[in-house]
């Protein structure tokens, strides 16, 4: 008798967005005017877009719905309390402030919790989360376990923390240092890779005696919770739904970027639990982002968050986001195309290193490769090396990260399975031509998260 493994949307279409289909010499002059930088191009040139799975998911129609009940009051609209309902019954946290988006969140969280010269210890560096650490004074230290630095190593739980690399942190630096440990779930950077329950929790049995918060990064939770029911021991008969809520319970607050798991095209916000914390968040995000009761959102947004939330914990929901990742990483390594393993929650990295042994880190592999990936067939992906990891805003030296990954993030409810065929096998062609692709040089680079921005050359 057959086994039952398969996985299908737990949706049917509705809707649809008609692709463009561009030509070589299009997609090479695009490509030239963007810099040979996947972020600078026109959406309208882009076949399938795998740039970032943020703000790029499909809503439901209870979704659309839900915009259709927005109450867009300067103060107090229905909307936010909708909101803040759902995320301390969700979530468990006891206070909401929402904001535009996650680095809104990140950047009140920052000045409300950290002193100049304080130490920021986390499970790999994110782009924007450390830059706002570091404009409030701020110095990160990367705690992640070190597998996580290594494309090819399977561990299951690469964003586990390193324990014994905190506990040097507090030897040298002491625990009133450390304001807070900032947890990513999934952790982006290595590749959408989860952290363990059980890792979370001897965190918090460490932190919790020296009086040190833990702040998690809570924006793919739902993801992370699919990692720890099916890899961990002891967890596959929970839900995901009480899966994330036990994930929040070992924290202490959060920042949540709402344009990833919580299936939404704008929106984020910041929870505590702390009193004053929250008082004093509450009062700056007025500065920043609006009243505490819309914090840069229309009420419409805060409704399709609210609902959306909801949506990303369903355990159907889940098991076809990650099953779609997962069934185009097997592709690609069926292939052998060499990709981060395991295969993550978010997206295929694949690692740049190795599919362009010949290029130096300093020709931008991975940038590289991303314009190569475009030209081939219009599908955008995004560099996470070299460039993404920008320079120490000290020493003005680039970091060099061990990680040069290409990601071809997913955006959810969007691509079908074919959609998936159609990319490996154009990753599948660029590598059958690897060895004709030269490097890039920077021509043009900006002060803040460069990869955004900057701009390249083809070396001739
Ligand atoms: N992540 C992503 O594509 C969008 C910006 S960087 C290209 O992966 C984490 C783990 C994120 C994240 C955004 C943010 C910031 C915080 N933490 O983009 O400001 O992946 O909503 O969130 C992006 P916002």
């Amino acid at each position: 008798m057959m086994k039952k493994h398969s996985w299908a949307e737990p949706y049917k279409i509705k809707m649809v967005e008609l692709l463009k289909i561009t030509t070589l010499p299009q997609r090479r002059k695009a490509i030239d005017n963007a810099g040979y930088n996947t972020f600078l191009l026109k959406s309208e040139d882009v076949y399938i877009d795998l740039l970032t799975d943020s703000g790029t998911s499909a809503m439901s129609d209870q979704q659309w719905a839900g915009m259709m009940l927005g109450d867009e009051a300067y103060a107090g609209s229905a909307n936010f309390y909708h909101l803040e309902k759902v995320v301390q019954e969700v979530y468990g946290y006891k206070y909401m402030i929402p904001t535009h988006q996650g680095r809104g969140a990140e950047n009140i969280l920052s000045q409300v919790m950290i002193k100049k010269g304080d130490i920021i210890p986390g499970n790999m560096y994110f782009t924007t989360t450390r830059l706002h650490q570091e404009l409030a004074g701020g110095v990160f230290h990367d705690i992640i376990i070190e597998e996580a630095h290594d494309a090819a190593n399977y561990h299951p739980f690469k964003g586990d923390v390193d324990l014994n690399k905190l506990e040097a942190l507090v030897k040298e630096y002491g625990a009133d240092k450390i304001p807070y440990v900032c947890i990513a779930v999934t952790v982006n950077m290595a590749g959408g890779q989860p952290i363990s329950m059980g890792n979370l929790k001897a965190l918090r049995a460490y932190t919790e005696n020296l009086g040190i918060k833990i702040i998690l990064d809570m924006t793919r939770i739902a993801e992370n919770a699919y990692f720890i029911q099916n890899r961990e021991p002891g967890y596959a008969q929970r839900s995901i739904r009480s899966l994330v809520k036990e994930i929040c319970s070992y924290t202490d607050g959060a920042t949540m970027s709402a344009k990833k798991d919580a299936l939404v095209n704008i929106g984020g916000f910041l929870a505590l639990n702390n009193t004053d914390a929250y008082e004093e968040a509450s009062n700056l995000v007025v500065v920043y982002e609006g009243l505490h009761t819309y914090g840069g959102l229309a009420g419409r947004d805060m409704e399709a968050m609210a609902i959306g939330i909801k949506e990303s914990i369903s355990d159907a929901h889940i098991k076809a986001r990650i099953g779609q990742v997962i069934y185009l990483g097997e592709q690609m390594k069926q292939m052998d195309i060499p990709i981060t393993e395991p295969i993550g929650g978010h997206g295929i990295f694949i690692d740049a290193k190795r599919f362009l042994p010949h290029l130096h880190q300093e020709l931008f592999p991975a940038q590289a490769l991303a314009a190569e990936l475009f030209i081939d067939a219009g599908i955008r992906t995004m560099e996470r090396g070299i460039v993404s990891a920008g320079r120490n805003a000290k020493t003005g030296e680039n970091y060099c990260p061990k990680l040069e990954l290409v990601r071809l993030t997913i955006p959810r409810r969007v691509y079908t399975q074919a959609h998936m065929d159609v990319i490996a096998e154009s990753v599948c062609n660029v590598y059958d031509n690897r060895k004709k692709i030269k490097g890039l040089k920077m021509v043009y680079e900006p002060k803040y998260l460069r990869f955004f921005q900057a701009r390249f050359e083809k070396i001739k």
